[in-house]
């Protein structure tokens, strides 16, 4: 059998769903929006010319199976996640589905039978964009989070996941499992397009804590309000932004803390804010600092909101905890990276995945290409096709070797 992907067939293919969503320079495919609809119709439209049985289950994960010699093992699965954040690029997530797709062409381009099935998945919601937590789907796969909990799960107008599943047509009722899961993701990150690498192989995830903050002081007039008279929420808000920086700092060990949201209320030019909501994104690779730091940064949020004399609602929303892959499958991609020639180096990732679920469930490991720049989660994020089809092909070697395939 070839082993080699046919680059051209999976540019073709990414190229097309990037316009699913397209917005301008972007791409918006929400979690369950229509174009998230769209996207997930063109998937299961591909994976059905290819013969493949369509599985959905109870959160919309989709799940394209070909069948192997002995149905009795569970299959090998590759695969990502195609919702996008709001203003995206066309990598993120799409590749390692896209890439899973291919390989599928390949095995029946080339009339092979494996004997594992090999199946492609496509997890709902990775991004967390519009539903909390992210990596909603895998979780509810691997059963870190109950379905009822992220079915109510609603978004910035209420609408919630079940809604959203019933009306796009995902409400699944399938069940599934995975033997070992693959997913090839762009770096999103600086590291190997810096250092002029063409594959990372990824031994771990870091991990990630989100909350939701609110700040409630005193909306006044902007005007006749004197300085030591204001509770002004927005004000304490920014200056959590900026202690939580240097929180990140004092922490050190690549720690990152992020305020991607912040919403002053009533956000009227001459009423001093007596609401600010705002959202705080920690996140640290080692186990111990990654604990440590979570307990910091909630001290900070409870500090500030008390030395601007304010009341706060705190809720924390994510806590994917750091995790370090399976060695054998690690070193599987190492192999294989090394048999294609490719230069890479051993890394951890820097954004969450969904295989950082999987791997509670089932050997797992992530492949990586390069980030033009380092850019991810903006319509600037670009992979170059050659990169796209290094890192498939790795892939494609690792699903032959663990599916048995020739
Ligand atoms: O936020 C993340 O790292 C992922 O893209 N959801
Ligand atoms: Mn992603
Ligand atoms: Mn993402």
């Amino acid at each position: 059998m070839k082993q080699l992907v046919d680059g051209d067939r999976l540019w073709s293919s990414l190229m097309e769903m990037g316009q699913v969503g397209r917005e301008g320079d972007g791409v918006n495919r929400l979690a369950l929006n229509d174009a998230n609809k769209q996207g997930r119709e063109l998937f299961t439209g591909w994976l059905r010319d290819e013969g493949l049985e369509v599985r959905v289950d109870r959160i919309g994960n989709i799940f394209g199976v070909r069948e192997g010699a002995d149905q009795g093992e569970p299959p090998v699965v590759v695969g990502s996640h195609l919702d996008t954040v709001s203003e995206a690029g066309v990598f993120d997530g799409a590749l390692g589905v896209l890439s899973g797709l291919e390989i599928v062409r390949l095995l029946n381009q080339e009339d092979v039978e494996t004997r594992r099935g090999v199946a492609v998945a496509a997890f709902t919601n990775e991004e967390g964009a519009r539903f909390q937590p992210d990596m909603m789907g895998s979780m509810v796969f691997t059963g870190q989070l109950d379905v009822e909990t992220a079915w109510a799960a609603s978004d910035d107008d209420g609408v919630t996941v079940k809604d959203e599943l019933q009306r796009i047509g995902y409400l699944g009722k399938d069940e599934f499992n995975a033997g070992h899961y693959l997913e090839l993701h762009v770096e999103q990150g600086p590291v190997l397009h810096s250092e002029g690498l063409e594959v990372g192989v990824v031994e771990g995830v870091q991990g990630m804590a989100w909350w939701d903050g609110e700040y409630k002081g005193e909306a006044n007039h902007a005007g006749t309000t004197p300085l030591h008279l204001r509770r002004d929420a927005l004000l304490a808000a920014a200056d959590l932004c900026c202690r939580l920086r240097e929180k990140a700092e004092e922490l050190g060990h690549g720690s990152v803390v992020t305020m991607g949201r912040l919403h002053p209320k009533p956000d009227i030019r001459n009423v001093v804010p007596g609401g600010a909501f705002f959202t705080v994104d920690f996140r640290q690779y080692e186990r111990a600092l990654y604990e440590v730091g979570q307990k910091q940064v909630v001290k900070l949020i409870e500090e500030t909101s008390e030395r601007h004399g304010l009341e706060r609602h705190l809720v924390q929303t994510v806590d994917a905890k750091p995790v370090r892959f399976d060695r054998g499958m690690v070193e599987l991609v190492e192999r294989k990276t090394k048999e294609l020639g490719l230069s890479y180096k051993v890394m951890h990732s820097g954004a969450g995945h969904d295989a950082q679920f999987m791997s509670h469930v089932c050997p797992t490991a992530m492949i990586f290409v390069p980030s033009i720049g380092g850019r991810s989660h903006c319509p600037e994020e670009r992979t170059l096709k050659a990169d796209c089809v290094n890192g498939a092909n790795v892939l494609l070697r690792c699903v032959l070797e663990l599916s048995s395939g020739v």
